[in-house]
C-alpha cells in the first residue's frame, strides 16, 4: 500500500502537475484542421511562453471521442458532437506552463464563439458552437484525465527549454 502511494507522488512529481509543470491538453478541431488554422494556433500558445510537451495528428475513434466527452453523454448535440469530431483529423497537443490550464481557456474563449471576445482563439475564427474550431481541459483533473486518454507516457516529451529563464522569475 505505501509503495502505491509512493508511486502515485513519485508519478505526479514526474509529469509535474504544479506551478510551472501544470499541463493541459488542447486540440484544433477538425474544422481547425480543414480551415489551416493549426499554425496560427500553435503560434498563439508558444507565444504566449507555454512549452510544448506532445503533439500529433490524430483520426480520433468513436470510442476515445466518447470516452473524452462522456460528461455530455446525455446532451441532445452528443451524438452530432461525436460525428463532428470523427469527420477529420485533430491536431491533439499537451502544453505546460504557469496556470496552463485556466490560460488556455481564457486563449480559447467561451463555448459559443458569439460570446467569445475579439483576441480569443474562438472569438477570432469561428462562428458557432458547432463549430468551435479547438477544445481546451476545463481543470487540472480534466487535463490529467483527457492526457491520459490521447496520449501514451512515452509520447510526452521532457526537454530543456532554453527560454525559460525569460519566461519565469
Ligand atoms: P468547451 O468546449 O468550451 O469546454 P463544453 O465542454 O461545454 O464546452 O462542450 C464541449 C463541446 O460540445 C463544445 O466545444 C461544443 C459542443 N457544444 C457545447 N454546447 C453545445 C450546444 N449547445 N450545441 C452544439 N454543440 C455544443
Ligand atoms: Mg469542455
Amino acid at each position: 500500500m505505501i509503495c502505491l502511494v509512493l508511486t502515485i507522488f513519485a508519478n505526479i512529481f514526474q509529469t509535474g502537475w504544479t506551478g510551472a509543470n501544470e499541463r493541459t491538453f488542447v486540440a484544433v478541431k477538425p474544422d481547425g484542421v480543414q480551415r489551416r488554422l493549426v499554425g496560427e494556433i500553435i503560434r498563439r500558445f508558444e507565444r504566449k511562453g507555454f512549452h510544448l510537451v506532445g503533439l500529433k495528428l490524430v483520426q480520433a475513434s468513436e470510442s476515445l471521442l466518447k470516452a473524452h466527452y462522456w460528461e455530455l453523454r446525455d446532451k441532445p448535440f452528443f451524438n452530432g458532437l461525436i460525428r463532428y469530431m470523427s469527420s477529420g483529423p485533430v491536431v491533439a497537443m499537451v502544453w505546460q506552463g504557469l496556470d496552463a490550464v485556466k490560460t488556455a481557456r481564457r486563449m480559447l474563449g467561451e463555448t459559443n464563439p458569439a460570446d467569445s471576445l475579439p483576441g480569443t482563439i474562438r472569438g477570432d475564427y469561428c462562428l458557432e458552437v458547432g463549430r468551435n474550431v479547438i477544445h481546451g481541459s476545463d481543470s487540472v483533473e480534466s487535463a490529467q484525465r483527457e492526457i491520459s486518454l490521447w496520449f501514451q507516457s512515452q509520447e510526452l516529451t521532457c526537454w530543456e527549454d532554453c527560454s525559460q529563464h525569460w519566461i519565469y522569475a
